[in-house]
């Protein structure tokens, strides 16, 4: 075990028993459902099965988006009258907080006219009154797609959505001073040229109504399947959350985002050793930025040939993770750097194929 491993394993031991029930996500968030085809979504990575009933199933293959950062791992896949699994995360008060997923409708089943939600925030750790909902309903034979403020508060509909089409949706949770005020906003396949940059209008909007409280902080996101008239056959992937446009959008190519994953933050940059290693044909590599600046990890050969950029992306303090697929390169050494300001920190790793 590497020395950065056993520094998170370490505090990670001293706070256990706060853990049990929900490990808390650092924002930005991001899970492309990375894990064994079948295998039930609850207790994978930060997700925790809030009630009882059928899982939603780790299904093989992803979801992808035309200019959206490459999908990993697998997706979800759920078909109504189940579990209902949810991520807790930094705890939100103000400004605006931000999700996004990928999503397809293979069937509407039993789904009404009136329909239901199947993804929101929630206000607490344990508390269930919901932020930003994102709602389906039958049209036709097809579906509308939808965001409200609360289940409580009036649904801005877009109408006419497409069955086994993959949407990017992007909903967000603002917090405006004063009370009955706040807001809910929801896009649906927004433009490309937005990715990782700010963000374009909304396709839809709902705001709050008299008598209705706001939110007092947003905690948790969770994905729901209600009853069958409620949710449709649905799959999900490429789950992201986070308080800037960007950080929820990346762009395919431009820019290499790092996955943050739960550590004490540093006081200095920090490289781990990959693992596994000797690796074939990926592996992972883990990195601690000590201040905000933008961090590069990249990857050369023997003669000291640049193979692969990893990272290329302004990081807050924290510990973070990439991975590097090396299926079209040819066995050998390889050393992978991470840069942060003028500082450079390298290791070695073995390709054996
Ligand atoms: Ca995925
Ligand atoms: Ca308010």
């Amino acid at each position: 075990m590497n020395q950065l491993r056993r520094v998170c394993l370490m505090g990670l031991a001293t706070t256990l028993f706060s853990l049990v029930a929900f490990a808390q996500s650092p924002l930005p968030f991001y899970d492309g459902f990375d894990y064994a085809d079948g295998s039930m979504l609850g207790g994978q990575g930060s997700w925790v099965d809030l009630n009882t009933g059928d899982t939603i199933v780790v299904t093989a293959g992803s979801l992808t988006y035309p200019g959206l950062a490459a999908s990993t791992g697998n997706r979800v896949k759920f078909d109504a009258g189940g579990k209902d699994p949810a991520v807790r995360f930094d705890s939100t008060a103000t400004g605006i907080v931000y999700y996004s997923f990928l999503m397809k409708v293979t069937n509407v089943g039993a789904l009404s006219a009136t329909g239901g939600y199947f993804a929101a925030f929630y206000n607490t750790s344990t508390g269930t009154t919901t932020g930003a909902p994102v709602w389906t309903r039958l049209n036709g034979t097809s579906f509308d797609i939808g965001v409200s403020l609360r289940i409580s508060t009036p649904v801005t509909w877009s109408d006419g959505k497409t069955l086994d089409n993959t949407y990017f949706i992007v909903g967000a949770y603002r917090f405006v001073d004063g009370a009955n005020n706040d807001s809910a906003y929801l896009w649906i396949n927004p433009d490309a040229s937005t990715f990782g940059q700010t963000p374009p209008a909304a396709t839809i909007a709902a705001v709050n109504v008299a008598g209705t409280t706001d939110l007092a902080s947003v905690v948790r996101f969770f994905l729901r399947q209600d009853a069958t008239d409620k949710t449709p056959f649905l799959e999900v992937d490429e789950v992201r959350l986070g308080l800037t446009w960007a950080s929820v959008t990346p762009a395919s190519g431009s820019s290499h985002v790092a996955e943050r994953v739960a550590g004490a933050i540093p006081d200095r940059l920090q490289l781990a050793q990959n693992f596994p290693n000797p690796f074939n044909p990926s592996t992972t590599i883990e990195f601690a930025v000590a201040s905000t600046q933008l961090v590069t990890v990249k990857v050369h050969d023997m003669l000291g040939r640049e193979v692969a950029t990893l990272v290329d992306h302004t990081l807050n303090p924290g510990l973070y993770r990439t991975k590097w697929n090396a299926m079209d390169n040819p066995s050998g050494l390889y050393f992978y750097t991470v840069r942060a300001g003028n500082e450079t920190l390298t290791r070695r790793m073995a390709l054996v194929k």
